[in-house]
């Protein structure tokens, strides 16, 4: 048989003995409770599974059980469903799990549906007619408004075809799910093969997976291969989102996985313990009180959160606000995912909503701009996303950030980032790795270091400029390196400074000396010019000066960067005039005497004393004007 072009979930729901089980048989063949408890007290408790394809459709059907004792595990197996098949016996009509059912259907995001109005066969048609009526009255402005309601008997096998016929048609209705995302399997159950090792099922909600392929373990970061995999009871070469997955599990024990782990495509993502969502509480729910403690329910995991609103004390019933939620387990999530909450005690659903953000901040009075925020995350565009987490990024946001936080493809990520930048919402300090920084941030650091570099020159006019490093040091250890350099780069290439190897000054900026500065600055170098090879000693001329021997010493300084002095040895110090007349002199010599001199003939050629001449043959061959031979040398 070909391969199905489509794959979709159906999952059941509805109240205890309303007939999905049954139905699902009816409809796969395929009796959907597995636990040995089950079968001998014909009642589903935990979450069973069916496969039914025709006309390239594969339809996995998911079979929850109805008792209000088991919602949890109905949980567990709500979320990744395409399609609910709502089952409403014709001989007790709508129940209350029928409601609780359908609720987190739709709190979960459930787009599609349709009804089987189930037992037709022990009712009359007046009947059947008015539970019909209840039924579309119940469902009036809700997503399941405009569903077909097919009556059905899993006992006579009426109405199957027509159920058959409809779940086929609502499926190729429903888009292709993309594939192209990052891998996510909500685990939803484990166990081990004899022969195999661990395997673990779940419904694929993300992206697709291979055998062979890594996986990472959701808590706890295990890193895991993927040996085999199994859809429908075939082993496949691939499983996209929204099929049934089963995968082998290859470098760990069954013991070690279970319900409400998450397998997810390696390297990207981080569990949290603390969310910012849109919360919806139910109609039929009492009001929610600031700090409540509730179960959270999401993908197959469950956990307890507490409840901390915005700038309320409590939600009423109907009613929606934004939330943070304290979890009591690291969980994995990722903005869009659908969650459930029901009350602490007596445990009922009373609602749900939507994550915002996984890797929530902890709230503060300080923080004004949160509610904004919340409200882009919900509504925004990608570029607008991206650059309101920007602005909240103390020190900037990295790629993997990025990812982490939004569950974005990497074109995504860099497609955003692209659009940012262009509008100037946000400044690219590095684009490998990419590196954004809000742009008032960006503003900041620039400013600062302008003010900085201003400020070294007041307070040291004899010094032609600040190390870089010093410069570095100065915005702060909080700034990062890349920001940092982007800003100094900016300032650069506007010529507001200038870089001189590691000093960077102010455009224009001139040592500015005092009279007796200037005055003394001559001196020296006069000294030293009238001295010729001669030179005195560095300290004889310094003393000498009307300033004080700090600021002498920073005058030594600016001649010898300006290279009117150039000191030959650490206390040796001559006039760029003399060494220049030195060179003269030797190139002369070895026209007239050859390439060869002494140090005697070099003393005799310049009239200075050994203790000068061995210093200075030795400058002169670091500057390559002669070259040591034995124990002449060679002019050059
Ligand atoms: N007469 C009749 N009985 C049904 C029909 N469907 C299910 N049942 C019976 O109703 C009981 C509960 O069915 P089951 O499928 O386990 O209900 P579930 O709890 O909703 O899964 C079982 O005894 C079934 O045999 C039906 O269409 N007609
Ligand atoms: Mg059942």
């Amino acid at each position: 048989m070909a391969e199905p072009t489509k794959s979709i979930i159906v999952g059941t729901a509805g109240h205890i003995d309303h007939g999905k089980s049954a139905l699902v048989e009816a409809l796969t063949g395929t009796h959907p409770d597995r636990l040995e408890e089950e079968k001998r007290r014909g009642i589903t408790i935990d979450l069973g599974f069916a496969f039914l394809e025709e006309d390239g459709v594969r339809l996995g059907f998911v079979d929850v059980p109805g008792h209000e004792r088991f919602v949890s595990n109905m949980l567990a197996g709500a979320g990744g469903v395409d399609l609910v098949l709502l089952v409403i016996a014709a001989d007790e009509s709508i129940k209350p799990q029928t409601r609780e059912h359908f609720e987190i259907c739709r709190l979960l995001g459930v787009k599609r549906g349709l009804v089987a109005l189930t037992k037709s066969d022990l009712v009359d048609a007046d009947t059947a007619g008015l539970v019909r009526l209840e039924i579309e009255d119940y469902l009036r402005g809700s997503f399941l408004e405009s569903a077909p309601i097919i009556p059905a008997s899993a006992r006579t096998r009426t109405g199957l075809p027509e159920l058959k016929t409809e779940l086929l048609r609502a499926a190729r209705e429903i888009p292709n799910q993309n594939a192209v995302r990052h891998f996510r399997l909500p685990i939803d159950r484990a166990f081990a093969i004899k022969g195999f090792g661990a395997v673990v099922t779940g419904t694929l909600i993300s992206g697709s997976i291979a055998p062979g392929e890594e996986v990472e373990l959701f808590p706890g970061g295990q890193r895991l291969r993927v040996r085999g995999l199994q859809s429908g009871g075939k082993s496949v070469t691939q499983t996209q989102a929204g099929q049934r997955t089963a995968v082998n599990l290859a470098g760990i024990e069954h013991t070690a996985l279970r319900r409400g782990m998450v397998l997810a495509t390696p390297g990207k993502f981080r569990t949290t313990r603390r969310i910012d969502t849109r919360l919806e509480l139910l109609r039929s729910a009492p009001k929610l009180k600031q700090r409540a403690r509730v179960h959270f329910h999401i993908g197959t995991a469950e956990t307890i959160a507490e409840v901390l609103f915005h700038g309320l004390s409590e939600l009423a019933p109907g009613q929606k606000a934004f939330a943070q939620l304290r979890l009591q387990d690291e969980v994995l999530l990722l903005p869009g995912d659908h969650f459930i909450v029901r009350q602490f005690s007596p445990v009922t659903t009373i609602g749900g909503g939507t994550v915002l953000a996984p890797l929530a901040r902890r709230p503060t009075m300080r923080d004004t701009g949160r509610v904004r925020f919340l409200e882009t995350l919900e509504r925004g565009r990608p570029e607008e996303i991206l650059g309101a987490m920007v602005d909240r990024a103390p020190v900037g946001l990295g790629f993997e950030e990025m990812v982490a936080r939004t569950g974005w493809l990497d074109d995504e990520v860099r497609d955003a980032a692209t659009k940012l930048n262009e509008a100037q919402r946000a400044k690219t300090v590095s684009s490998e790795p990419l590196l954004l920084v809000a742009t008032r941030l960006f503003e900041d650091v620039r400013q600062k270091i302008a003010a900085r570099v201003e400020r070294f020159h007041t307070e040291n006019p004899l010094l032609p400029g600040i190390l870089r490093e010093d410069l570095r040091s100065s915005v702060g250890r909080r700034v990062r390196a890349e920001t940092f350099r982007a800003a100094l780069e900016e300032l650069l290439a506007q010529r507001k400074l200038v870089a001189q190897g590691e000093i960077v000054k102010r455009t224009g900026a001139a040592i500015s000396l005092a009279p007796e500065e200037a005055r003394a600055k001559e001196q020296i170098e006069k000294a030293f010019a009238d001295a010729g090879l001669t030179v005195p000693a560095v300290q004889d001329v310094l003393s000498k000066l009307p300033v004080e021997a700090k600021r002498a010493e920073k005058l030594l300084q600016i001649l010898l960067r300006d290279k009117s002095l150039v000191r030959v040895a650490p206390e040796l110090i001559f006039h760029q005039k003399a060494l220049a007349q030195l060179r003269e002199r030797l190139s002369t010599y070895k026209k007239s005497k050859g390439d060869r001199i002494s140090v005697p003939l070099f003393k005799e050629l310049t009239g200075i004393t050994r203790k000068y001449a061995i210093p200075l043959l030795e400058y002169l061959d670091r500057e390559r004007v002669t070259r040591r031979a034995g124990d002449e040398r060679v002019i050059l």
